[in-house]
């Protein structure tokens, strides 16, 4: 991996946001590609920040400080990863289940998202299902997709998809779950459409469902 990312990862690790954005635009300058920039250096950051915080070496104001220095990194990247004048794609209600205020990773799924050509309507975190229906019915979305972090929040992802038969949505939205706990399985066993890894596959799936229909 080049200098620059490594530099930026500890940066984030660091939590000096400062420096963060310097060697965003530094990395973008010698030409590496906004998707590496992100995966290679800010995500791989806040990766180890996950790992130190497991471990009890570092407690939420560290985690907070580095998640703020991720940020300024992903808000320089953001119009190179959003492109120009994509084609409209379709609408997605975006959040962050009810009990969960992660919102970093659904953040950057909003945003490549939109680069692919969604509009984007995101509901935030700690998204009730009832929040989830009345944006349905107020915006008829095509798809809805739901983040979790907590494996105690995965199982609001099933209680929400039933609130959606429960209001008679179901049929008319594709959902798409996705978040650092959640996988292909529990996407099948809880009734979603499509399960997602990362921000950039979230994407390509959303697309991929809109076509197919
Ligand atoms: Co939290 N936290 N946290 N935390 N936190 C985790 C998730 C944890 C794994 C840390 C750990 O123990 N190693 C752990 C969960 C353990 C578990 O459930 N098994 C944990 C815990 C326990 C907690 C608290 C309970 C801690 C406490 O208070 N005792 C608490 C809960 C608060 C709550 O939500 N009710 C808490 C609080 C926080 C902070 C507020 C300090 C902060 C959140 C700040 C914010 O989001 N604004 C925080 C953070 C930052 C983390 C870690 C360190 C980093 C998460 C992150 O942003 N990753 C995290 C450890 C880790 O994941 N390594 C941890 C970077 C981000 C780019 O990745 O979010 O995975 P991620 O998103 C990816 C994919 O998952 C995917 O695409 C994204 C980009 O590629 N993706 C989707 C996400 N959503 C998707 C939706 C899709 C498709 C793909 O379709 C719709």
């Amino acid at each position: 991996m080049s200098d620059t990312l490594k530099q930026l990862t500890e940066a984030v690790i660091a939590g000096n946001a400062t420096l963060a954005g310097k060697i965003t635009e530094q990395a973008l300058a010698e030409g590496i590609a906004p998707t590496k920039v992100l995966t290679d250096g800010l995500i791989a950051g806040m990766s180890v920040v996950g790992v130190r915080f497991k471990a009890e070496e570092i407690f939420v104001p560290e985690v907070l400080i580095a998640a703020r220095a991720m940020k300024t990194g992903v808000e320089i990247l953001r119009p190179r990863l959003a492109g120009e004048a994509v084609p409209m794609a379709g609408t997605i209600v975006l959040g962050t289940v009810q009990g969960d205020l992660h919102d970093i990773g659904k953040n950057l799924v909003a945003m490549m998202m939109e680069g692919v050509g969604f509009k984007v309507i995101d509901l935030g975190v700690n998204v009730a299902p009832e929040r989830f229906v009345e944006a349905i019915n107020e915006h008829e979305p095509d798809l809805v997709g739901m983040s979790a972090l907590l494996t105690t929040t995965m199982p609001m992802m099933k209680e929400t998809l039933e609130a959606f038969k429960a209001a008679g949505v179901r049929g008319r939205v594709k959902v798409v779950v996705g978040g650092a706990p959640v996988n292909e399985n529990f996407a099948r066993q809880i009734g979603a459409d499509g399960y997602a890894p990362d921000a950039g596959s979230a994407a390509d799936l959303a697309k991929a469902l809109v076509v197919t229909g």
